[in-house]
């Protein structure tokens, strides 16, 4: 060793030392994990790393120093931070091994534990036993159905044993909040944080490709004191399930008391070592060389040409498509708004399944970019049958096409063609309401987000039934058609679409539109719909926003399943802020939470006359008016039409809706819905 490496040795001890003084490290070399573990490193002195591979079969690699986990006056958790990139490489495509794990463990290795579904963890008496105090986040790549695993590519939280605590499919929330599934045993490095934050009691564990930057949102989010689990000192390590069948690589590490770990530095990402698949098909298997290139090449030539003719196809069809379209002399008038059926066409891929972007009652909505412009746009294709009402039905278009505001979701413009109307919306990347309240798990709307969701939403009625020239009704107000943009604004998207669906319908069979739960009772009776039905609708929604539930939920306790019943009892027994979701822990604004839900069921009272107009419920949320003195009276006072909504609610929906349980998976007409 020449002396310049050696005080470069030195060096790194000592900044090591000196710098994280036992409240971290950072570790830039490499080791796999199978049958006995090796340490790699590229950097760093082997000190860092204890292993051990002398128990069982299962391998173990251990930090050599343990860590103060907790507050010895106290006995709390202290936060910790720690990141790693994995890679498990394997040359078996149909099985590759039960995968690995990050635990958190007494002493420097986890004795007595059992490779294969046990993961290196675990033993089959000790499993599940508080004595363990072992807390692991296991990377499993096999479906064990012993553990109650949900599928073979997951992450979990194990405490004290294998049936995860928490536990979800591998994959990640790109910024655009759709989800992304990873494969754990694809072979290309991931990489994975496990952060305990002390002051809220939070494990997160987040994982995505390290091509991408962590994502904000964790895949886990558990909320547990783990003090119980902790004893003060506890060593860190990863243990694998072993076996042949394939490698589990650490390709980074690093970790950190009380701050966040630091990043690992992915320019010295080492290389790994590839599965030995490649020189499997080298090895022949009955085919030469010269007969797989002619193989490819004739699949190639024929795939060309299958691929000429059906594009040949294609192009024709899409022109005679275009011929078909016939602009009448009164269309011009509105000529701007409307699109050539070729240009959507085009724009949606020729309305593929994979630019699908949501189904709903009223048709499809499909992701595109336009043509030349390459603006995003959403597309949704409504099947009209009939053809008289189509003069009133463009009129309606243009209505709507004219409404602006900027809690609105804009309309661009429409396409016509045979039976089939389109139109063109501004694209909203983010999605809708109903996949920040329902879909995402882990993603909390805070209520600050929440309450300017519910004036958002507030202020576009208003604009539609007060300060355009002519009342528009919604008539189908819920979180499926409220879109949020980049910077958490809510958008109304849908207006004004029920009514032009009416035109060409005959009125007496015409559905009553709008989505069960948020219907209100008067229309069930009389079937005609006014700026009362909105108020309804918006008083659930408000309810709904505060309490993070939807109005039906079958899967409560009974006296919960009717969420204004619930609020209303829970108002009777002055206990109306137990109704607001449990996930905001108490993070609220008491006065607004409490305005919000007396003004939700003020809006959803089932005499339509007592409920306020748009006006005022936004000058009530905007604090310039009050609520009535004697609001919790007039709230109270509920006549014969609330037990009818009741019985509406529970029995007999029209539009052949026929059960509670569908009540939740009906989605009537969603603009981005599920
Ligand atoms: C390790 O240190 C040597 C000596 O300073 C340096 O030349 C080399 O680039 C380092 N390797 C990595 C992967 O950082
Ligand atoms: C590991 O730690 C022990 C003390 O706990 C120490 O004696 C030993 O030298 C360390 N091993 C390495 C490889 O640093
Ligand atoms: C432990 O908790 C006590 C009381 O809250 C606090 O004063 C002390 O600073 C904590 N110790 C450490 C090491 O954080
Ligand atoms: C399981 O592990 C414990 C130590 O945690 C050990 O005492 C016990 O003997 C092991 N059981 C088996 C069956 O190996
Ligand atoms: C854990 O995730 C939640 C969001 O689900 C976030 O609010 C919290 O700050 C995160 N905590 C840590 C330690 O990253
Ligand atoms: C690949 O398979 C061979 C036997 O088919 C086995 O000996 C080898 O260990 C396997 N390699 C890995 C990385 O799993
Ligand atoms: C990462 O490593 C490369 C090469 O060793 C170095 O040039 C770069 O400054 C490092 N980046 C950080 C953020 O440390
Ligand atoms: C698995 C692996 O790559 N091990 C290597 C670790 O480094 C030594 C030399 O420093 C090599 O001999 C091993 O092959």
């Amino acid at each position: 060793m020449s002396s310049k490496i050696l005080m470069l040795y030195f060096f790194l001890k000592l900044a090591f030392a000196g710098k994280n003084n036992h409240a971290g490290f950072l570790f830039d070399g490499y080791f796999k994990l199978s049958g006995s573990a090796e340490v790699n490193q590229t950097n760093m002195s082997s000190e860092v790393i204890f292993t051990d591979s002398g128990l069982s079969e299962a391998s173990q690699v251990f930090y050599n120093d343990s860590f103060k986990f907790k507050n010895s006056t106290t006995g709390s958790v202290f936060s910790f931070s720690t990141t790693f990139i994995f890679a498990v490489v394997s040359n078996d495509t149909e099985f590759s091994g039960h995968g690995l794990a990050f635990a958190i463990s007494p002493s420097k290795g986890i004795p007595g534990a059992f490779p294969n579904q046990y993961l290196g963890l675990f033993n089959a008496t000790n499993n599940g036993k508080d004595s363990n105090h072992v807390v692991a986040v296991e990377l499993d790549t096999d479906q064990d159905f012993q553990f109650n695993d949900r599928d073979d590519n997951h992450l979990g939280i194990d405490i004290n044993g294998l049936v995860s605590v928490e536990s979800a499919t591998a994959g990640y929330y790109n910024n655009q909040w759709n989800f992304k599934v990873l494969d754990l045993k694809s072979g290309n490095p991931l990489q994975v944080w496990v952060e305990y934050e002390s002051s809220n009691q939070k494990l997160n564990v987040t994982i995505h490709p390290i091509s991408v930057p962590k994502p904000k949102l964790p895949l886990l989010s558990l909320k547990r004191d783990l003090s119980p689990y902790f004893f003060e000192f506890m060593y860190v390590g990863f243990s694998s399930s072993s076996g042949s069948k394939s490698s589990h690589y650490i390709l980074g590490w690093s970790f950190r008391m009380n701050g966040q770990a630091e990043e690992i530095n992915l320019s010295r990402l080492p290389h790994i070592p590839r599965s030995t698949g490649e020189n499997e098909e080298g090895a022949g298997d009955g085919y030469s060389k010269k007969q797989k290139i002619l193989v490819v090449v004739l699949s190639l030539t024929g795939g060309i040409f299958l691929l000429l003719l059906i594009f040949g196809a294609l192009v024709m069809i899409s022109r005679r498509r275009k011929f078909i379209q016939v602009l009448e002399d009164w269309e011009v008038l509105y000529g701007p708004h409307r699109f050539s059926y070729k240009d959507l066409f085009i724009a949606t891929k020729g309305f593929r399944d994979r630019q699908l972007l949501g189904k709903g009652g009223f048709g499809r909505v499909y992701k595109g970019i336009l043509p030349f412009s390459n603006v995003q746009i959403a597309v949704k294709r409504i099947s009209h049958d009939s053809r008289q009402g189509i003069r009133e039905f463009v009129a309606e278009i243009a209505t709507i096409g004219r409404l602006r505001h900027p809690n609105l979701v804009r309309l661009l413009g429409y396409c016509r063609r045979e039976s089939e109307l389109f139109l063109v919306y501004d694209y909203m990347p983010n999605g809708s309401l109903d996949k920040f309240l329902y879909q995402i798990p882990n993603y909390i709307l805070n209520w600050k987000q929440r309450f300017k969701i519910i004036k958002d939403v507030a202020a576009a009625l208003f604009y539609l039934h007060q300060q355009w020239v002519q009342v528009i009704i919604h008539r189908d107000i819920k979180p499926a058609n409220v879109l949020i943009d980049n910077d958490m604004n809510a958008k109304l998207g849908d207006f004004g679409l029920a009514r032009l669906c009416d035109h060409g319908n005959d009125p007496q069979t015409s559905h009553v539109a709008g989505t069960p739960g948020y219907i209100d009772p008067d229309i069930v009776q009389s079937g005609k719909s006014n700026t009362c039905t909105d108020l309804y609708a918006f008083g659930v929604f408000m309810l709904e926003v505060t309490c993070g539930r939807r109005p039906v939920d079958p899967r409560t306790s009974q006296e919960k399943v009717m969420l204004i019943d619930w609020v209303l009892n829970c108002l009777d027994n002055d206990a109306i802020l137990d109704t607001i979701d449990s996930r905001l822990a108490n993070e609220y604004v008491l006065h607004e939470a409490e305005l919000v839900l007396k003004l939700g069921l003020l809006c959803s009272h089932p005499v339509a006359a007592v409920r306020p107009s748009m006006s005022t419920v936004v000058q009530i949320l905007d604090g310039a008016a009050q609520l009535p003195e004697n609001v919790s009276a007039i709230i109270k006072s509920r006549d014969s039409g609330y037990a009818f909504c009741q019985a509406g609610l529970a029995n007999e929906f029209p539009s052949g809706i026929t059960s509670i349980a569908s009540l939740t998976v009906t989605e009537s007409f969603a603009y981005y819905g599920r």
